[in-house]
């Protein structure tokens, strides 16, 4: 059977819940004829990116798919993009608040995901779940996330790719989805992979 490497993150900027860890942590073990390995991880600019590639060391996973809270966002976004550029707004959960910082000194400006994000927005999307595809993923960690792994997983057979998924209900901001939904949306997603 393939293997899938799927995380959430921690919660972060004084939230007590993180939609993405939730969601993630709902779903089958296994999806579309891959087996899931679902992995938390910290809201801390390059050690997030360490955790899942410790992680994917050990079980050599076809795909990694990270998942992270995009609050503000009213649908499922599936990140094509990311950039070299760690700017924020809000420190990360150690602390570190780096404004115009590159990833990777004299690294490629951007990479694409590897995974086929838009044809796995559409079929969520036509499944009626509001979803579509985003042409940034920020410049905080998650983006330092998808880009650390796309260099890391450059040169390999391990697909890449992020999804945003908007603030749950639980956290009672709008806009907002039931985390039922978000899991639902994730689920399709691996489904049309
Ligand atoms: N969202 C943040 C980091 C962790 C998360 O869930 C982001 O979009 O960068």
């Amino acid at each position: 059977m393939k293997k899938l490497l799927i995380t959430g993150f921690e919660p972060f900027g004084g939230e007590l819940i993180n939609p993405s860890w939730d969601a993630v942590l709902t779903l089958p073990d296994e999806i579309n004829g891959y087996a899931l390995t679902k992995l938390r991880i910290p809201v801390v600019f390059e050690k997030a990116a360490q955790a899942v590639i410790q992680m994917a060391n050990e079980i050599n996973p076809d795909a990694v798919l990270c998942v992270g809270q995009a609050g503000g966002r009213d649908a499922i976004t599936f990140e094509l993009v990311a950039i070299n550029l760690r700017y924020a707004q809000i420190p990360d959960n150690e602390g570190s608040k780096p404004m115009d910082e590159a990833i990777i000194e004299g690294g490629k400006n951007a990479y694409f995901s590897s995974l086929p994000m838009r044809k796995m927005a559409q079929s969520v999307n036509e499944k009626g779940i509001p979803a579509r595809v985003s042409y940034s993923a920020g410049a905080y960690v998650c983006n330092d996330l998808l880009y650390l792994l796309l260099y890391h997983f450059e040169n390999s057979d391990t697909q890449v790719g992020f999804i945003h998924v908007p603030y749950s209900t639980e956290q009672n901001k709008e806009p907002s989805m039931s985390t039922f939904d978000i899991a639902k949306g994730l689920a399709l997603a691996i489904d049309s992979i």
